[in-house]
């Protein structure tokens, strides 16, 4: 079936204006950083693009956690196109701005794609506590079941109870299985047992939980290499996705996340959630700078509707507090 069912194409129309009224929203942020890009860009105009505005231009990109790496890029960026372009109006100064975004997340917005084979295929969800991996888990599940595919589950959090249960509220709400042994058992088994009843039962995609951990703690590391070791004595090819998922919220400590699990295990693919809750979009930028992985989706809260595949044309406009462009490819 569905070579390419995945994700793509569907986003739901509004979700890039929720997500530019949700950004940065939050937690202490009374006025959201999102809204702090866009409205800097007034004083842009009728000003001439000199170093001075450029530099006050950098330190609003920095405040909304576009990180100095990508900040720099964007300036590089503003000069080169502003060398022959004239910022008449508030309109072009964002034009650019977001041209010079777009530019670097462009190469990153490549959505999961599901191919017929192999079967079934895995998905290995990593990440900090916290961050998402089990609502992530959750929201998939819907999208790619209301896509036509059978998904299982597979209850890889094997360090607390509670993450189980999580795990099994998510699948009896979408109508899926869950695969999950007692607390405390071994979580690479606990996925080699989901892969074979996965196998067994024609499942197309099996969406592996994983308990949180500190990106820094070697031993925690291990045991993931382990699930992949292991998952790979019945597919050499699995896991077929290692996807991240990141906490906006934490900034530039979500970059570094990102880097030391990369290094780490390999992954294919990032999620970027909690946009809504204190996350500075700009976070995806610094990301997008800084690290060669497509990120898939973005989490603009809660619900199984609260996620959709990352585009980065719309991403940049909501980033500078603009509504985007229409969605006319949808
Ligand atoms: N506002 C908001 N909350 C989110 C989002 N994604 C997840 N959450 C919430 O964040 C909290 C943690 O989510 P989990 O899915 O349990 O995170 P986890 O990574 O599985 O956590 P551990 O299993 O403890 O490592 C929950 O209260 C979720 O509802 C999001 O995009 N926005
Ligand atoms: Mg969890």
């Amino acid at each position: 079936m569905p070579s390419d069912s995945t994700s793509g194409t569907t986003s739901r129309p509004g979700f890039f204006a929720r997500l530019k009224d949700r950004l940065g929203v939050g937690k202490d942020s009374a006025k959201s950083a999102a809204s702090k890009l866009g409205g800097a860009l007034d004083w842009l105009v009728g000003r001439k693009l000199d170093d001075a505005m450029l530099e006050e231009l950098e330190t609003s990109l920095l405040a909304a956690d576009v990180g100095l790496d990508a900040a720099e890029d964007i300036i590089r960026r503003i000069r080169k196109k502003a060398a022959n372009r004239s910022v008449a109006s508030v309109e072009d100064a964002r034009a650019i701005l977001r041209e010079s975004i777009c530019e670097i997340l462009e190469p990153r917005a490549r959505p999961l794609v599901i191919p017929d084979t192999p079967r079934p295929f895995l998905i290995l969800m990593v990440g900090v506590n916290g961050s998402g991996k089990t609502t992530t888990i959750g929201k998939l599940a819907r999208r790619l079941r209301d896509q036509g595919l059978k998904v299982m589950l597979a209850a890889g959090d094997t360090y607390r109870a509670a993450a189980i249960e999580q795990l099994q509220v998510w699948g009896e709400r979408n109508d899926v299985p869950v695969i999950a042994q007692q607390a405390g058992a071994d979580p690479a088994a606990v996925i080699y047992d989901a892969f074979e009843a996965a196998r067994a039962r024609g499942i197309d995609v099996l969406l592996a939980d994983t308990a949180g951990r500190l990106q820094n703690k070697a031993h925690l590391m291990q045991e993931l290499q382990k699930v992949v070791r292991i998952a790979r004595r019945l597919d050499p090819t699995a896991p077929h996705e290692v996807m991240i998922v990141l906490d906006a919220s934490l900034g530039q400590n979500a970059v570094a996340q990102a880097l030391q699990f990369h290094a780490a295990i390999g992954l294919t693919g990032i999620t970027m959630t909690k946009l809504d809750a204190g996350g500075k979009g700009g976070v995806l930028v610094a990301l997008a700078e800084q690290l060669d992985v497509p990120v898939r989706f973005i989490g603009i809260g809660e619900q199984a509707a609260d996620m959709d595949v990352f585009d980065a044309g719309e991403f940049a406009a909501a980033l500078l507090g603009s509504a985007g462009q229409p969605p006319e490819r949808r």
